[in-house]
């Protein structure tokens, strides 16, 4: 209480400037802090007022810059240069070298002693330091031995967005301002002054670090399954596309609600599932390059199914087949203005590179003489393979040469009826690069079932 009267004689702010610079001044004194979340000090901890007769709490904490410039009445040693010689006989603060705040976050408990428990003079225990502040002692008790935060068993700086609140040397220093971040990508955190931290769940569908979001909580997709995000697209002829066919004309703008798409194209493995379970039909023998059945083929994209056959699977698995926007828009990978889903160099070959494709480049199937896994090359944008070449793709849509003059600007599924279905990507049998540009559009009669033909299937977001 030395202290404080002392102080409050020339000025009540000096008491807190002073519990402060001795603290940022010691090089040994670390204050525990167990809410704070990054382990610093604020950079600017001026409190300046404490009401008389509530040592303990202060209630209008300024904006001050203590920590690097402790302002024209400080000398270099961050004591008041004119009260020199009262501070040394109360606080003892000038003999304390320069510090690092940075190392003052720490593990010192300064404030968990019973109020008003008798103590001694350098007794460092007993005054709630640990054994690493022993200096800060002579700076914690006034000339009579008591504790100068004894009778402070709370700081609240008043500001909720705040924590970490302490009491240092008879004073409290202001707490650290805190981000309120709860960990949870699918929520919004931020301070309310009045309130505290809230985090609000982010609308349904927003992308969170493994999927998306539902009800404030980050949700994967569907195993084997990409989430495609909600956006817009430009359909059709990629600008400067000199391959550009009349039915991928005229482009226009469309809004795609989130959803979820294959990683890549259903496997013979996987269908079988379906067929055993008695959710398919077996696809036709349509020749050599079969992979139904085909032991060594397993995991090659099924093919030789119809139309029909890929809405069965896909519904038998909770799904549907993508729409041709959907398709289109995923095979681009968020990337406007590529001819194909690596960029703008014809496909080839090579599975290390990013324009690896299966097609008709040194014979079927790059040689092959068929299909590849389905797994092959690099996964482009949203992770996906093989939608170009491999196996062509059906898709939901019915095929009509003019289906883009009016399209819907929103979720566009295509003619309301035609003879034949949408096929996309190009396949293994395709001999030239245009065909698995992302813009190329084939047509099939729904009951034709071809080995370079297959699908992967998509789902509705929740
Ligand atoms: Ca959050
Ligand atoms: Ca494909």
């Amino acid at each position: 209480m030395v202290l404080a009267l002392a102080c409050c004689a020339l000025a009540v702010a000096c008491i807190d400037e002073r519990a402060a610079l001795a603290l940022f001044d010691h090089p040994d004194v670390a204050v525990e802090a167990t809410d704070r979340a990054d382990g610093a000090l604020p950079d600017g901890v001026a409190s300046t007022e404490i009401p008389t007769g509530d040592a303990g709490r202060i209630v209008d904490v300024g904006q001050g810059d203590l920590g690097d410039d402790p302002g024209p009445e400080m000398d270099g040693a961050g004591a008041d240069a004119s009260d020199a010689e009262a501070a040394t006989a109360d606080l003892a603060i000038d003999d304390l070298p320069d510090a690092d705040p940075a190392e003052l976050a720490g593990d010192a408990t300064l404030t968990d002693l019973p109020a008003g428990e008798d103590i001694e003079t350098g007794d460092d225990a007993a005054v709630g330091l640990d054994q690493n502040a022993s200096p800060a002692a002579d700076a914690a008790v006034d000339a009579t031995g008591v504790d100068l935060c004894a009778a402070i068993t709370t700081c609240d700086d008043g500001d909720p967005c705040t924590f970490g609140e302490a009491c240092v040397a008879g004073a409290c220093l202001p707490g650290a301002a805190t981000t309120c971040d709860d960990g949870n990508d699918c929520t919004a955190d931020m301070c309310d002054p009045a309130s505290g931290c809230t985090a609000t769940a982010l609308p349904a569908g927003a992308t969170c670090a493994v999927g998306l979001c539902t009800s404030g909580t980050c949700k994967a997709p569907p195993k084997g399954m990409a989430w495609i995000p909600a956006g817009a697209f430009v359909l059709g002829c990629t600008a400067g596309d000199v391959a550009c066919q009349p039915a991928e004309a005229p482009t226009a703008t469309v809004q795609l609600s989130g959803h979820y798409l294959g990683l890549r194209e259903v496997t013979a493995a996987e269908y079988g599932v379906c067929v055993s379970g008695g959710g398919c039909g077996p696809p036709a023998a349509c020749g050599a390059a079969v992979t139904f059945i085909q032991p060594a083929k397993a995991t090659h994209p099924v093919n030789c199914v119809t139309w029909d056959q890929a809405k069965d699977y896909c519904a038998w698995q909770g799904g549907r087949l993508p729409t041709e926007a959907e398709w289109e828009r995923a095979a681009r990978g968020g990337k406007p203005d590529l001819l194909f889903g690596w960029g703008n160099q014809p496909p080839g070959c090579d599975p290390g590179l990013p324009s690896f494709a299966v097609w008709a480049a040194g014979g079927l199937g790059c040689g092959l003489d068929g299909t590849w896994p389905a797994q092959s090359g690099l996964p482009l944008g949203f992770g996906l393979q093989g939608m170009a070449g491999n196996v062509r793709e059906w898709v939901a849509d019915w095929f009509a040469a003019d289906a883009y003059t009016q399209p819907p600007q929103t979720d566009p599924k295509g003619p309301l009826a035609g003879s034949h279905r949408v096929v996309r990507g190009g396949g293994f049998e395709s001999g030239s690069p245009i065909a698995l540009r992302n813009s190329a559009r084939g047509a099939e009669k729904p009951s034709v079932a071809s080995s370079s033909l297959g699908f992967r299937c998509a789902k509705d977001g929740p």
